[in-house]
C-alpha cells in the first residue's frame, strides 16, 4: 500500500455537508493501490454502540490517482470516523492520527455539527441547463433610434471601439430564436452606463447604457424571457470601474481628500488618470481602476447595487466578472443578502482555473469551467488522446464537490476566447466539439455566434456581429437539433456521466439518470469507425450513427446518441 498517497482531510471537499445529516467523505490514493475503502462511523457523542461502517465508492480516477467517497449519515449532525483501507495482503485502519493497527476513538476524524449553512445547493432550476450568451452590441439592433454615432453595419470587422447598435429590444425581438435553440438561461453581457463598447468599465452601476436602451427595456425583456420559462443573468462587473466613474473621478480631483479614497487600491499620492500610483483590471488597464473590495463601504455599495436590480426586475441570476479577484468577504456578504431576497438565485463566478475556493456553498453557486474547454480543444486539436481528455476531466472533477458536477459552466469559448470554430479549422470539429458539450454533464454554455459556426480571431475579432443569414446552415442545424434534444433530456441535464473509451480519437460516455441511459459517441479519428460498446440493444436517438447487433457504425466527423425506449 502507497500510504504516502493516502489522503483526506475532515474539512472542504473531503468532507461536506450534503443534507442535515448527511456528511459526504472523500479518500484519495495512488491509482489502483486500494482494493476496497471502508468508512466506520457514528454520532460524536455515541461512547458505547459499535460504529457503523460503509463500503466507499471509487468516483472517479485521473493518471496517478483515485477519488473514493461515501455519504454517511448520522441524525444527531455530529460525526466521528476513520477508515479501513484494502490492498493485497495489507489492511490497515486511516485515522486523525495516522495509520494505525487498532482505533481508539480519539484517533477519528471528527465532523463537529452540520450547521443549516453548510448544507450547499446551487439553485436546482439551473441543474444542467443551457446557457446562450448575448454580447449585446453585436447581436441584433432592434432600435436604431439608439445607435451611438458611428454605428458600423453587421459584417463590417470589428475594431478595438467599433458599435453596431444592437440593444435590448433586438435581444427581445430574438427570444423567440435563442428560446429554439433550448437554452434556458440568457447571459447578457455588461449592459451598464460605459464608455465602451464592451460595457467592463462601468460608469454609472444604477444606469442602463443609452444604446442598449432604458431600464423598461431591460424590464420588458426580463418579462417577455420568463413568459417563456427562460432565466436571465446579468454581467456584474465589481472587480474595477471605470477612471470615468465620479467615484474614481472624486479621487482625482481631491487625491486624498476624497471620500472614497479608500474605495480604490491607491498606492500613494498624488495620482492620474495614466495609472500612476493605482492598481488596476490585471494591473494593466489604466482605464479601470480596481476596487478596494475589503472595504465595507465598497461591499455595502455593490450589494446595494445587485440589490437593486435584482429587485427591480427580477432577476434571475450573475456572472461575476474577475470573481478570483474580488475578496471573499464581499462575495461571502452579497450570497448571503441576495439569498436572502431570491434564494433561487443563480451566482456564476467567471474563473479561469481551479475554483473550488469560490464553491464552498458561502460565495458561488457555480463558475465558468475552462480547465473542461482547454482538455476539449487539445483533444480535438489531437495534441492529447481520448485517455488523457478523461484523466483531465477527473482530475478538474476531483477538485469539486460532486453536486457541482451538472453545474459547472462548460464551454467551448467565450467572448475572451478566439473563437472556437476559428481554433479547431473546421466545421465538422466546430459542430463535434459543440456537440460534446451539450451531451457532457454540467451546465452547457453557448456564446452567441458558436451554433452557426461564426469565426472570429483574438478580442475584438471574436466579438463579430451576430452572423444571421447563417441560422439556417447545416452547421446551425446540427448543433440545433441536440441543444433541443438536450433541454428536453433529464438524463443529460441530471445524469451521471461515465467514460467509454473505444478509441484514442473516440469521445464516447454514458450519461445515467434513475436507472435511463444515454450513450454519446463522436468519431475525430479522420475515418469510419465500428465501434462495439455497453449499447448493445440500444437504438439511435439523434445523429448520425447506425447500429447492429451492437455494432456502432459512425462516419468520422460525426456523432450519435443512442439510448432505449
Ligand atoms: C482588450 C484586449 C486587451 C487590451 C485591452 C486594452 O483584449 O488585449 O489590452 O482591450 O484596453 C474587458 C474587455 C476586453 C479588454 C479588457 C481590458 O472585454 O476586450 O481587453 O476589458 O480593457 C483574465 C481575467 C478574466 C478576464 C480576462 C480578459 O482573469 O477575468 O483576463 N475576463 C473578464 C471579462 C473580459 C473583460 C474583463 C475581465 C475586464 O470576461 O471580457 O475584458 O473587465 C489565462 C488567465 C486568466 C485570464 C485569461 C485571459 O487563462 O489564467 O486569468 O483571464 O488567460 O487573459
Amino acid at each position: 500500500m502507497e500510504r504516502a498517497a493516502i489522503y483526506h482531510i475532515s474539512e472542504h471537499n473531503y468532507a461536506y455537508a450534503v443534507d442535515g445529516d448527511t456528511l459526504a467523505v472523500r479518500l484519495r490514493a495512488k491509482k489502483n493501490d486500494l482494493e476496497r475503502v471502508v468508512v466506520h462511523y457514528k454520532n460524536l457523542y455515541d461512547h458505547t454502540s459499535r460504529p457503523k461502517e460503509l463500503s466507499m465508492e471509487k468516483i472517479l480516477s485521473d493518471g496517478i490517482s483515485d477519488l473514493f467517497e461515501a455519504r454517511i449519515i448520522v441524525k444527531e449532525k455530529r460525526f466521528k470516523y476513520y477508515f479501513e483501507l484494502f490492498s493485497p495482503g495489507e489492511r490497515i485502519f486511516y485515522t486523525s492520527d495516522g495509520f494505525l493497527e487498532s482505533v481508539d476513538e480519539k484517533n477519528c476524524f471528527f465532523y463537529p455539527y452540520i450547521n443549516d449553512d453548510d448544507i450547499f445547493r446551487p439553485p436546482s432550476w439551473a441543474e444542467g441547463e443551457i446557457i446562450y450568451q448575448i454580447f449585446v452590441d453585436r447581436f441584433y439592433d432592434g432600435d436604431p433610434s439608439n445607435n451611438p454615432p458611428g454605428t458600423i453595419p453587421f459584417g463590417t470587422p470589428p475594431g478595438r471601439e467599433s458599435y453596431y447598435g444592437g440593444d435590448l429590444e433586438g435581444v427581445i425581438l430574438k427570444l423567440d430564436y435563442v428560446a429554439g435553440l433550448g437554452a434556458k438561461i440568457i447571459y447578457l453581457n455588461p449592459i451598464f452606463l460605459s464608455n465602451s463598447y464592451h460595457k467592463y468599465d462601468i460608469v454609472d452601476y444604477y444606469s442602463i447604457d443609452g444604446t442598449f436602451g432604458k431600464a423598461e427595456d431591460l424590464a420588458r425583456l426580463v418579462e417577455a424571457a420568463h413568459e417563456r420559462g427562460m432565466k436571465v443573468v446579468l454581467d456584474g462587473v465589481f472587480n474595477h470601474c471605470s477612471s470615468s466613474n465620479p467615484l474614481f473621478m472624486d479621487v482625482l480631483e481631491r487625491q486624498s481628500e476624497s471620500k472614497y479614497r479608500d474605495w480604490f487600491c491607491i498606492k500613494r499620492f498624488p495620482i492620474d488618470a495614466s495609472g500612476k500610483n493605482y492598481d488596476t483590471f490585471a494591473g494593466l488597464v489604466p482605464g479601470m481602476p480596481r476596487l478596494n473590495t475589503c472595504n465595507p463601504e465598497v461591499i455595502r455599495y455593490i450589494t446595494d447595487v445587485v440589490l437593486h436590480w435584482t429587485k427591480l426586475f427580477k432577476l434571475d441570476g450573475w456572472r461575476l466578472d474577475v470573481a478570483d479577484e474580488v475578496s471573499h468577504s464581499l462575495w461571502i456578504n452579497l450570497r448571503r443578502e441576495l439569498k436572502a431576497l431570491s434564494p433561487d438565485i443563480l451566482l456564476i463566478g467567471e474563473i479561469w482555473n481551479h475554483s473550488s475556493r469560490w464553491l464552498q456553498g458561502r460565495e458561488m453557486d457555480t463558475a465558468t469551467n475552462y480547465k473542461f474547454m482547454r482538455a476539449l480543444h487539445e483533444f480535438v486539436a489531437g495534441k492529447i488522446e481520448a485517455h488523457s481528455f478523461w484523466e483531465r476531466v477527473s482530475a478538474n472533477k476531483m477538485l469539486y464537490r460532486s453536486c457541482l458536477y451538472n453545474y459547472l459552466v462548460n464551454l467551448v469559448g467565450s467572448h475572451d476566447t478566439t473563437r472556437c470554430r476559428t481554433i479547431l479549422g473546421s466545421d465538422e470539429l466546430h459542430v463535434l466539439a459543440m456537440a460534446v458539450n451539450l451531451a457532457f454533464e454540467g451546465m452547457p454554455l453557448i456564446y452567441y455566434g458558436d451554433e452557426v459556426c461564426m469565426e472570429g480571431g483574438f478580442d475584438p475579432d471574436n466579438r463579430r456581429a451576430m452572423k444571421w443569414e447563417d441560422v439556417n446552415s447545416d452547421c446551425a442545424r446540427r448543433i440545433g437539433e441536440l441543444s433541443r434534444f438536450r433541454a428536453g433530456s433529464i438524463v443529460l441535464k441530471k445524469g451521471s456521466i461515465t467514460p467509454i473509451e473505444v478509441g484514442r480519437r473516440i469521445l464516447a460516455f454514458c450519461r445515467e439518470f434513475e436507472g435511463e441511459r444515454i450513450y454519446f459517441v463522436a468519431n475525430f479519428d479522420g475515418r469510419e469507425c465500428v465501434l462495439e460498446g455497453p449499447w448493445r440493444d440500444a437504438q439511435v436517438k439523434l445523429g448520425e450513427g447506425s447500429l447492429e447487433d451492437g455494432r456502432l457504425t459512425l462516419e468520422s466527423g460525426r456523432y450519435v446518441l443512442l439510448g432505449y425506449k
